[in-house]
């Protein structure tokens, strides 16, 4: 399979995360996206590409403009207004704050802009941050054109990871939506519907967030219950979708201690739902923190079950662009990604 992969998610280096108020080493880190080289390196006939860019276009095809250009300014002007560490809002705009009064428009200063456009505590933005978010969507874009190319599959090495990022925000480690650009670019190229199955460890509210009035784009997600588990907000299974995209969102939450089996049966349901409906090309936000031994999911998958998996979406018979999004557990992230792509293979 091909892998397309760029040393520009180096850039993206954060020196801590704030999780309930408590600062610790940060879990996004670069030595994540390394370890899936490696072990992708190392056998298994993985055939490596660099990126080609794609410009702005097809990111402003699903996010506001303002977050696209306040990512490309804020490091700039933070420094410029005389801060120096890494970038972590400390008041962010709660919906309720504002109830009753309409939008706010977008402040001035660099403090303000910043809990305008970050929702949370636990993604910091760097000197390099956005360069690298940037790489991430044209890996991704990358990996959409070998499977346009005729690739009946090919992944994407993205970091900073995408599927928590919605329409007008960022966070969850996550800056632009990967995904979410990957498969507007893939509807405007093949002229037909597109499916995303989510099977990070977290639901991909911003993946949700962007097609949930959309017919035309199926959004599946397995993930832990977000009555437990980031990020809470969005993920039950009432969200179904909104005006044309009712019936095109299906979430299916899981308990935790999930097992091989519960994960199998809920991921036949996912690709069931995924057969009924239209369309030749699969994207896939292929998380790995659904491993039992991930400090930030609750499951207990081990790593066989990531080659059946691979395998049954492959099964589907669509095309596949599979994107890398989460995963924790440095010592078998990059064997898990490795199995799950043989077994999407075949
Ligand atoms: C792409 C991806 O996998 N993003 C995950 C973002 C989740 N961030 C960590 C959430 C931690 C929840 N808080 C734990 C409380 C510890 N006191
Ligand atoms: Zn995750």
């Amino acid at each position: 399979m091909r892998v397309v992969y760029s040393p520009k998610h180096l850039l993206h280096e954060p020196e801590r995360e704030v999780q309930t108020g408590v600062p610790q080493e940060p879990y996004e880190r670069p030595g994540r996206a390394e370890a899936i080289r490696e072990a992708l390196a190392g056998g298994g006939g993985f055939v490596f590409e660099s990126l080609t860019e794609h410009g702005a276009g097809p990111i402003e095809a699903v996010h506001a403009p303002g977050l696209l250009r306040y990512l490309e300014t804020a490091w700039r002007d933070w420094r410029a207004a005389g801060e120096h560490g890494e970038m972590v809002p400390d008041s962010v705009l709660h919906p309720a704050l504002r109830e009753g009064m309409g939008p706010v428009r977008e402040p001035d200063t660099p403090e303000a802009r910043l809990g305008f456009w970050c929702y949370e505590t636990m993604t910091p933005l760097g000197p390099g941050t956005y360069e690298a978010a940037r790489s991430a969507v044209d890996v991704a874009l990358t990996a959409a054109d070998l499977v346009l190319g005729g690739e009946r599959a090919a992944y994407g090495l993205c970091r900073p990871p995408g599927h928590h990022a919605p329409r007008s925000a960022y966070g969850g480690y996550c800056f632009l939506n990967n995904a979410a650009v990957t498969a507007e670019y893939l509807v405007h190229a093949t002229g037909g519907p597109v499916a995303i199955l989510d099977v990070d460890f977290h639901h991909g509210n911003g993946t949700q967030q962007i097609f949930y009035a959309r017919g035309d784009v199926l959004y599946v997600s397995l993930h832990g219950d977000p009555a437990r588990a980031y990020p809470y907000f969005a993920g039950y299974v009432g969200e179904t979708g909104a005006g044309d995209g009712v019936g095109a969102t299906l979430n299916l939450p899981l308990p935790a201690g999930c097992s091989n089996t519960q994960y199998l049966d809920a991921l036949d349901r996912a690709l069931a739902a995924i057969g009924g409906f239209g369309g030749d090309t699969v994207v896939v936000s292929l998380g790995i923190d659904t491993y039992g031994r991930d400090p930030l999911g609750d499951f207990a998958l081990t790593t066989p079950v990531y080659r059946e998996v691979g395998k049954r979406v492959a099964a589907l018979g669509r095309r596949l662009v599979i994107l890398q999004e989460g995963g924790y557990y440095l010592p078998a992230l990059g064997e898990n990604v490795r199995e799950w792509l043989r077994g999407a293979e075949g």
